[in-house]
């Protein structure tokens, strides 16, 4: 049986951890939950449900720095512990826990990179507002464009990276913090030469907790996505 640990950033998110860990335990994955010093105790929930649950572990960092910062820890502690399979996921029920056998089944398939997509046959999001849509989609069109790639969803962050993938990239020269690190992801692994297969799935709006979508984050990839391009074009990625 390979191991697939399952990385699962948290920044308040107690109405969500919880019923996430329960919902993931029947899977056969590893669980690290990666709290960001959350203050409304989302780490001391995590730590209570990592003694109930030998399949759960906890990495605590010390200040919220954004989704980037934290996953690369994430992506260090799970390679160092065995993982074969690295995946990311959010904690706020957006990605359907049920749908995580289908990231690994693609990978145990063939796929190097595994992504949960919005915008192939099949998959979509629900409750979302225009506004929300047109941002998520218009953005990935919009990396897909400047990148010159033909993954259809690349800001989603419900992924499956097969460990060789992550051993090759170079993780520490990521910066981004926010969509632009999925995206960066994604292209470091077809810059390489890696097989990137799209799942189709359908994306829920969060029911409980909040966003931490921000300006800041929207921006960041809009800047970014263009650098990352140069950087290609000047043999660096
Ligand atoms: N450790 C850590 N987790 C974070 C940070 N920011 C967000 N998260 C978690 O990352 C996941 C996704 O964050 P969300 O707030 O849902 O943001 P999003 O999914 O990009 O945006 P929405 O679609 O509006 O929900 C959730 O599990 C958050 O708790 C952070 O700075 N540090
Ligand atoms: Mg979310």
């Amino acid at each position: 049986m390979p191991v697939a640990t399952v990385c699962l950033p948290t920044y308040n998110e107690r109405e969500n951890l919880e019923a996430m860990l329960r919902a993931l335990a029947p899977l056969g994955v590893r669980v690290l939950v990666i709290d960001d010093n959350s203050p409304d105790g989302t780490g001391e929930i995590a730590d209570r449900l990592a003694g109930e649950f030998d399949f759960v572990s906890v990495l605590h960092r010390e200040r919220k720095e954004g989704l980037g910062p934290a996953y690369l820890a994430g992506f260090h502690r799970a390679l160092a512990d065995g993982a074969d399979y690295v995946l990311e996921m959010d904690c706020d029920f957006s990605h359907d826990p049920r749908d995580v056998p289908r990231l690994i089944a693609a990978c145990e398939a063939g796929a190097d990179l595994a992504l949960g997509s919005r915008y192939v046959e099949g998959g979509g999001t629900e409750n979302w507002g225009a506004g929300r849509r047109l941002v998520s989609f218009g953005g990935s069109f919009y990396a897909r464009a400047m990148l010159g790639v033909g993954v259809r969803d690349l800001t989603g962050g419900f992924k499956c990276y097969r460990r060789r993938v992550l051993e090759t990239i170079d993780l520490d020269a990521i910066h981004s913090k926010g969509y632009a690190f999925q995206i960066e992801g994604t292209y470091r692994t077809l810059r390489k030469g890696f097989r990137v297969v799209e799942v189709p799935i359908r994306f829920i709006d969060r029911t409980a907790g909040h966003s931490k979508m921000s300006r800041a984050i929207f921006l960041e990839a809009v800047v970014r996505v263009p650098r990352l391009r140069l950087a290609a074009l000047a043999g660096r990625l």
